[in-house]
């Protein structure tokens, strides 16, 4: 028995992107015939990747147990009960492509290729995983297209109207700072190889303030006595804090003159707008003290260098665009991009995203055959589009057959209900390659078993750091089951087509994509450095990339789509400050937080190491609230909105105000009492722009259930 070690990457959609080594024993037949495949006996961190150090998590400690699940999938399985059933046959992998084949083709003659809806997210966010083939194979069909800005894409699109760009700074570059924000971001749990660099500048002096409607387990490490400060606004209204705070930085000349009268646009009319924003006006929106927000403000300006942190926490309201367009004014008011260790620190996933070759995403078949552009379906709009006759767009066919992979929409897009009932309905063909019967499988027609990523080679892109990983298989795909770019070449094959490019094997897709990349070394080292400027500072030289070159405090562009020019607070509707009525019906707030080590989205619920060591599903209150609602810790409640409504145990707690409640979201439909799910209940408004969704704007009431 011969033991080999193979470093690898790990695929989740967390900006940490760990390097880890695996230990496969190979039964070399000791000279008989029967040489077996190789089998892994551990998955560890590797001590040497630059940024994880040696360190995975509590959800990845346990990888091979997910790998070698009795619960896998590992072959193709046939629909036999009721959608949602769960009763499945298995079938040869022929059955299944020449089933899903035929079926495809009967939706496109008869109702056209846009009935197709291809959907997917970054369950497995590696190269080839989450863009390997399926562009190219959907694009030849002539599918619908799908927008996926569930995670991460407003940021961008809100950043970008200020800057022109979603880039920042490189979170490892908090190390220089003296003022670090947490803003909307939960850092111990979502980000925790990070940790170690904060702990860094706060032993060099820096002082940490979290802003989070939820005394997190971040907020948690706040120590007043080290001036550190932790801000609860009601969620969703930040935007009023921002406004106040360049309120008292222009009131109290506490802003960079120069660096503005170099660098920006629009700074008269800002100031002007601004001019009405007290602390006082804030105070009655956020819900913060008038003097917390002033305080906020001075140490901002005054503490320098300062940082804002932020990941995606604040996209998923209706104003999430606005937030970020908002937040990248501070630091240009202060010049702090100027300085090593000031500016904003967001997703760095576009450093190295621009390294990628578009072709290898999708060919540009439209163009050569003279085919129209297919519509796009915005992937938080689920239920809606699977519930409407003309998937809920223009005039365009109802969808009629859905193929998922790389995601698990029951249990992660809002409004579940509305996805639910179109995941039953009988005429939609659902194909689901997945590593478990996830919710959203138990719906499909098809289940095909997937790979995990020990099985397969691919690239990681992170975007919390700036390594890029190399991911090498280190075992045989176990059972039946195949790669994302594996699947799509088989459905290729299926559907008949003969077009080259959707035949690519993994390292001509790799090569194609990465044409500036020293493929060698990457393999070589296991990782290369995505190219970011030297001296730590995106904007050091004070150019940007928007129409003007200058950060634009107005925005023309913000303009021409129907919004605010300036940094606008707008309640959002379903909130406080929102529609009267439904604030009326509904009062409290609820937030769907990730909030488990174990968990990773939807992921790790089911494993028997993980759901049951995070307990259960709950609803989380203040004291206030459960008082009076005669709710007692433990007591059975009823959350419910014009959604659904869902059965809890309460928990009472000190994490929240008043008025804003919570509900763990990742457990999955059958781990809740009555079948339903945390985003039962929550909002599928977009957001104003950049196509991302506004979770975090739902409102509920809540009861006890009397037995
Ligand atoms: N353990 C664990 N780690 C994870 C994940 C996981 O499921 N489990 N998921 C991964 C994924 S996909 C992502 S995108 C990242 C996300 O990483 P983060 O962005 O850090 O995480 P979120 O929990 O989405 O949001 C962070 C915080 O935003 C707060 N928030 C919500 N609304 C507002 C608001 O209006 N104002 C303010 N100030 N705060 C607000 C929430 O209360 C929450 O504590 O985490 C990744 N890491
Ligand atoms: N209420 C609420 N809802 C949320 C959030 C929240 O904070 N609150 N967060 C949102 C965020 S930030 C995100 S990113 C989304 C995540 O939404 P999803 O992407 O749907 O969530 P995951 O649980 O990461 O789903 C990953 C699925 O992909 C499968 N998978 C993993 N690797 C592969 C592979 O190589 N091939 C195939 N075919 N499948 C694979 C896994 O088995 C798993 O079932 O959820 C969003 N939903
Ligand atoms: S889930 Fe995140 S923290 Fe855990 S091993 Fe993967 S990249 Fe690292
Ligand atoms: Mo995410």
């Amino acid at each position: 028995m011969a033991t080999q070690t193979i470093n690898g990457t790990c695929h989740h959609d967390c900006p940490d992107s760990c390097g880890w080594t695996v230990t496969v024993t190979v039964n070399d037949g000791d000279g008989d015939a029967t040489a077996a495949s190789p089998v892994a006996v551990k998955l560890r961190g590797n001590p040497d990747h630059p940024y994880s150090q040696g360190e995975l998590c509590p959800k990845v400690n346990r990888f091979l147990d997910r790998v070698y699940s009795p619960d896998r999938v590992l072959h193709p399985l046939k629909r036999v009960g009721p959608k949602g059933s769960g009763e499945f046959e298995q079938i040869s992998w022929n059955q299944a492509l020449t089933e899903i084949a035929e079926q495809l083709h009967s939706v496109i003659d008869t109702h056209g290729a846009e009935a197709v809806l291809p959907f997917s997210d970054a369950g497995n966010q590696s190269l080839l995983a989450m863009t390997g083939l399926s562009g190219r194979l959907f694009g030849q069909m002539g599918a619908s297209k799908l927008t996926r800005a569930i995670c991460g894409v407003t940021v961008g699109a809100g950043m970008s109207m200020t800057n022109g760009t979603g880039r920042g700074m490189d979170a490892l570059e908090l190390v220089h700072s003296k003022l670090i924000i947490l803003w909307a971001t939960n850092t111990r749990l979502t980000n925790r190889h990070l940790w170690p660099t904060i702990e860094k500048a706060r032993a060099d002096g820096a002082r940490l303030v979290v802003i989070d409607p939820i005394r997190t387990m971040t907020a948690d490490a706040i120590d007043e006595d080290r001036g550190d400060l932790f801000i609860q606004p009601l969620p969703g209204t930040d935007i009023a804090m921002m406004l106040a705070m360049m309120h008292v930085i222009i009131r109290d000349g506490l802003t960079d003159e120069d660096w503005i009268a170099e660098h920006t646009l629009g700074y008269d009319e800002l100031r002007e707008s601004v001019s009405d924003w007290s602390p006082e006006s804030a105070a009655k929106i956020t819900g913060i003290e008038a003097s917390v927000i002033e305080q906020l403000a001075i140490d901002y300006a005054t503490v320098r260098p300062a940082a804002i942190r932020s990941l995606i926490g604040a996209e998923h309201h209706e104003n999430g665009a606005m937030f970020f367009r908002t937040l990248a004014c501070l630091p240009a008011l202060t010049g702090a991009w100027a300085e090593r260790g000031g500016g904003i620190a967001k997703s760095v996933g576009s450093y190295s995203e621009d390294l990628v070759d578009s072709a290898f995403i999708r060919l540009d078949l439209e163009q050569v055959e003279g085919r129209p552009e297919p519509r796009t379906l915005n992937m938080s709009r689920l239920g809606d589009i699977l519930t409407s006759p003309t998937a809920a767009e223009g005039d365009g066919p109802a969808v009629h057959a859905l193929i998922v992979w790389n995601c698990n929409p029951l249990v992660t897009v809002p409004n579940a209900e509305a996805t639910r009932q179109g995941l039953e309905r009988d005429d939609l063909f659902t194909v689901v390659h997945e590593q478990f019967l996830t919710d959203t499988a138990q719906y499909a027609d098809i289940v095909l078993p997937a790979t995990t990523q020990i099985e397969s080679d691919d690239v990681v892109f992170p975007w919390g750091h700036l390594w890029i990983g190399w991911n090498s298989a280190a075992i045989d795909p176990v059972g039946e089951s195949c790669s994302n770019t594996e699947l799509f070449r088989r459905l290729a094959t299926a559907m008949g087509y003969t077009e080259p490019a959707l035949f690519d094997d993994d390292s001509t897709l790799i090569e194609q994509a990465l044409p500036s990349v020293d493929l060698d070394e990457l393999r070589r080292v296991g990782w290369v450095r995505a190219p970011y400027p030297e001296d730590g500072r995106p904007f050091g030289d004070g150019t940007f990339e928007t129409p003007s070159g200058r950060v634009e405090f107005v925005s023309e562009r913000l303009e021409n789509i129907g919004q605010p020019r300036l940094p606008t607070f707008v309640a959002p509707n379903e909130g406080p400050g929102g529609n009267s009525e439904l604030l009326a019906k509904y009062p409290l707030q609820l937030l769907t937080p990730k909030q488990h080590t174990r968990f990773l989205n939807s992921t790790y619920s089911q494993l028997p190491k993980h759901g049951p060591a995070e307990g259960e599903p709950f609803v989380e209150l203040d004291a206030e609230d459960a008082a009076v609602r005669e709710l007692g810790d433990g007591a059975t409640a009823r959350v419910w909105n014009d959604r659904a409504s869902v059965t809890l145990p309460v928990r009472i707690s000190e994490r929240l105000r008043p008025g804003v409640v919570a509900i763990p979201f990742g457990w999955w439909r059958h781990q809740h009492p009555d079948g339903q799910s945390a985003n039962s209940l929550t909002n599928d408004t977009l957001t104003e722009w950049g196509g991302g969704v506004a979770y975090t704007d739902t409102l509920v009431q809540i009861e006890p259930l009397l037995n």
